[in-house]
């Protein structure tokens, strides 16, 4: 049995970490087994145990210290160094055989979404679990419907580059999120008509015409409405990853 590989993805602070403290909570509560693994060597501590933490093989401080570069070039490095020692990842799944493995991702996305190392990373990683990612965005990427177009597109670009498929979620709703989200979510007609209101001139025209290929292409794309703090919508995207999970056979 193949288990679930579960990618937290998207923007520095949306709330990946907390999320996957959550999902790892209520993945334990429903007596699933499953375990952690920490691909970001930036961030100083985490909320859950990890059977692999990328800090284990570098970290960003360190890197700096040693190489005498920016915080920027010292991620990029370290996250490199990381992948590179994926194989000792895909043992530890491999021996310990649990139903999902959840990846907390670097904070800064374009380390893990440009980066050269990880389409092989995810080629390989097929071979020890069949991956999900979680696209999280906070309520700040949704302010309005402009937003939310802008938000879409570098969802879809996410899914673009990786090439796996991927559940939506819009995280910290309880900081609050505009009243007709999920109308501007499901509804195209309508929110074309708010990006009419809201906007003028080229930026308009630019919003107006990506809107369509946008859509189509987005398809039913399910998304979620999350709060950590509030714990709403936590058990919706676990349903919704479980289902993915029982979509493809393998949990019952
Ligand atoms: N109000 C509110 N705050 C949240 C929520 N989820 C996370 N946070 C807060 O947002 C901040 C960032 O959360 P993290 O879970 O570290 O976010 P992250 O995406 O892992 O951050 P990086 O790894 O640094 O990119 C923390 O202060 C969290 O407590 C939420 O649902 N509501
Ligand atoms: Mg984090």
């Amino acid at each position: 049995m193949i288990p679930l590989g579960v990618f937290l993805l998207g923007p520095g602070g949306v709330g990946k970490t907390s999320l996957m403290k959550s999902l790892i909570d209520l993945t334990v509560e429903n007596s699933i087994s499953c375990a952690a693994v920490n691909l970001d060597p930036g961030c100083s501590s985490l909320p859950f145990q990890t059977i692999f933490d990328a800090r284990d093989i570098v970290t960003v401080d360190a890197l700096m210290a040693e190489e005498k570069v920016g915080p920027n070039y010292a991620m990029i490095e370290a996250f490199t160094r990381v992948i590179e020692e994926r194989v000792k990842i895909f043992n530890i799944i491999a021996e310990l055989k649990p139903e999902i493995v959840y990846f907390d991702t670097p904070g800064q996305m374009e380390v893990f979404l440009f980066n050269r190392e990880t389409p092989v990373f995810l080629s390989e990683v097929s071979s020890c679990v069949k991956p999900i990612g979680v696209f999280i965005m906070d309520n700040m990427m949704v302010k309005d419907a402009c937003k939310l177009v802008v938000t879409e597109l570098l969802s879809l670009s996410f899914q673009l580059h990786l090439e796996i498929p991927m559940v939506t979620v819009i995280n910290k709703v309880d900081l609050g999120v505009p009243e007709d989200i999920d109308k501007l979510v499901k509804d195209t007609g309508y929110l074309i008509s708010k990006v009419e209101a809201e906007k003028t001139g080229l930026e308009k025209d630019l919003i107006l015409g990506l809107i369509p290929s946008l859509r189509d292409v987005r398809g039913s794309t399910r998304v979620v409405y999350t709060s950590t703090r509030t714990g709403s919508g936590i058990r919706d995207l676990f349903n919704i990853i479980h289902e993915a999970f029982c979509a493809c056979g393998d949990l019952t």
